[in-house]
């Protein structure tokens, strides 16, 4: 299961939090007061050397740190997806496009199997 590292009272902490609970996405939170200093900490900058928040972890030890300084916006984002063999690529925003969720279908590049005859 993901954990988020998160503010309560951090917008940027917010939008992870909306888009998750959007996806459904089941999560562990951790609240971070960085007003107490607590992503300043040595074991939160060894997890996030930006000492920020919100910060994902994904999998172990591997931590999403970003939630949209380097993200592409919504129509290159399709356009990325549709390039990778995805169809009817679409997005929803949210909080006026601050967030946004795409979605896409991809075809079975295996043949389903005909079920036995009985
Ligand atoms: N580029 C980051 C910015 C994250 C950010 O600014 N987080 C703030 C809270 S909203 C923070 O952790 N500030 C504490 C600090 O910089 O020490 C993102 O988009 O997620």
């Amino acid at each position: 299961m993901y954990t988020l590292y998160s503010m309560q009272r951090s917008g940027n902490s917010y939008k992870v939090r909306l888009a998750l609970a959007r996806l459904g996405v089941p999560y562990n939170l951790v609240e971070v007061d960085v007003l107490k200093g607590e992503s300043r900490t040595p074991e939160f900058l060894a997890i996030n050397p930006n000492g920020q928040v919100p910060l994902l972890e994904v999998a172990p030890y591997r931590y999403l740190a970003e939630s949209m300084r380097h993200w592409h916006n919504q129509r290159t984002l399709a356009e990325l997806i549709a390039k990778a063999g995805w169809r009817d690529v679409e997005w929803l925003n949210l909080t006026f496009g601050v967030v946004a969720l795409h979605r896409a279908t991809k075809p079975l590049t295996t043949p389903v199997p005909k079920p036995e005859p009985s």
